[in-house]
């Protein structure tokens, strides 16, 4: 299937993996691209030089091309923003934030720029800015979201902007792909059903929970102090939401959540940890390698598209 966005990343299915955090690393990214999607390592809050690192090894796993995520709300953004220009990236996803400072940067050295949206002004700016395409990720996403559901904002993003459209939150299979094809998108972003993937490294109790996970199982923290994150219930959600209810601090809050999401991907603690996951958890219960995935995916949303 071709489309704007597999001519812009030179792929060949247009299915691109989330970046997420902790769990996105050369393996995964490698495995996605040479599956024929875009593979993307998670910068996250990692050092420049281990971001670095994650690239090479990447390099040597697959020729084809792949991306890093830079979480704009990084102590490193600056120095892993200099890192993907160093190591020549195919193309550079962004979150949590607006990284327009260094587009200007990123375009000089080729580098394509897809940053994640969560509204239509951030994807208007971010057009006027030189963006390449633009991932409108809706609130059913894991991790940091926005207010709007994918339903609502993929068209309204589609509508506002002339740059290919990227549908994530809530895409796990070819209904969602096929779906979001006719919201108007050129391509998905899939995190959740990749994260249980074969050459995912995470630990293996974190796939079990999403394996097991059921439709409503996740939960929002962090509401009250600006930064919602979408995670699956445990010990840990339950207990910073009753914190939350009964007005604690930033700071209060934070030393619980501190370190949550390695405790959770490295130590498989999914009870006193961050088990970050989108809602479509509900509907992942398979381990497959990432090409199983994506060719499951494609021929699913080729069918039911009736494009064979
Ligand atoms: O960034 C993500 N998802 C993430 S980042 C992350 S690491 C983290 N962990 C714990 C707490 C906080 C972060 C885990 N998941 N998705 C893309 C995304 N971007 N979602 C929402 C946004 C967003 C929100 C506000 C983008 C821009 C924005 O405002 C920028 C502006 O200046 O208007």
């Amino acid at each position: 299937m071709k489309t704007r966005v597999t001519e812009l990343l030179g792929i060949e299915k247009p299915i691109i993996q989330g970046g997420m955090a902790w769990v996105a690393e050369s393996h995964l990214a490698a495995a996605v691209s040479e599956a024929g999607g875009f593979g993307i390592i998670g910068a996250a809050n990692a050092p420049a030089d281990v971001v670095r690192n994650y690239i090479r090894e990447a390099k040597q796993m697959t020729d084809k091309p792949f991306g890093v995520n830079i979480m704009l709300m990084s102590p490193y953004a600056d120095d892993i923003a200099k890192v993907v220009v160093e190591e020549g990236v195919a193309a550079v996803t962004t979150g949590a934030g607006n990284p327009e400072k260094y587009m200007e940067q990123w375009k000089a050295a080729g580098i394509k720029v897809i940053p994640v949206v969560a509204s239509v002004a951030l994807a208007k700016r971010m057009e006027r800015c030189g963006a390449d395409a633009v991932v409108a990720e809706g609130t059913e996403s894991g991790g940091h979201i926005g207010q709007a559901t994918t339903m609502t904002l993929v068209p309204q993003v589609v509508d506002a902007v002339k740059i290919p459209v990227i549908a994530a939150g809530g895409v796990g299979d070819g209904r969602g792909f096929a779906a979001a094809m006719m919201l108007g998108a050129e391509a998905v972003q899939m995190g959740t059903r990749f994260c249980v993937s074969n050459e995912c490294t995470v630990h293996d109790k974190y796939k079990e929970r999403i394996l097991k996970a059921k439709d409503i199982d996740s939960e929002v923290t962090g509401r009250s102090h600006g930064h919602p994150v979408r995670g699956l219930r445990n010990k840990m959600t339950r207990e910073y939401l009753k914190m939350e209810s009964e007005g604690a601090t930033f700071e209060e809050l934070e030393t619980l959540t501190l370190g949550g999401l390695r405790r959770a991907v490295v130590e498989g603690d999914t009870d006193n940890g961050s088990v970050l996951a989108g809602q479509i958890a509900g509907m992942i219960n398979k381990r497959q390698s990432c090409k199983e995935i994506i060719d499951e995916v494609m021929d699913q949303a080729e069918t039911l598209l009736k494009l064979k």
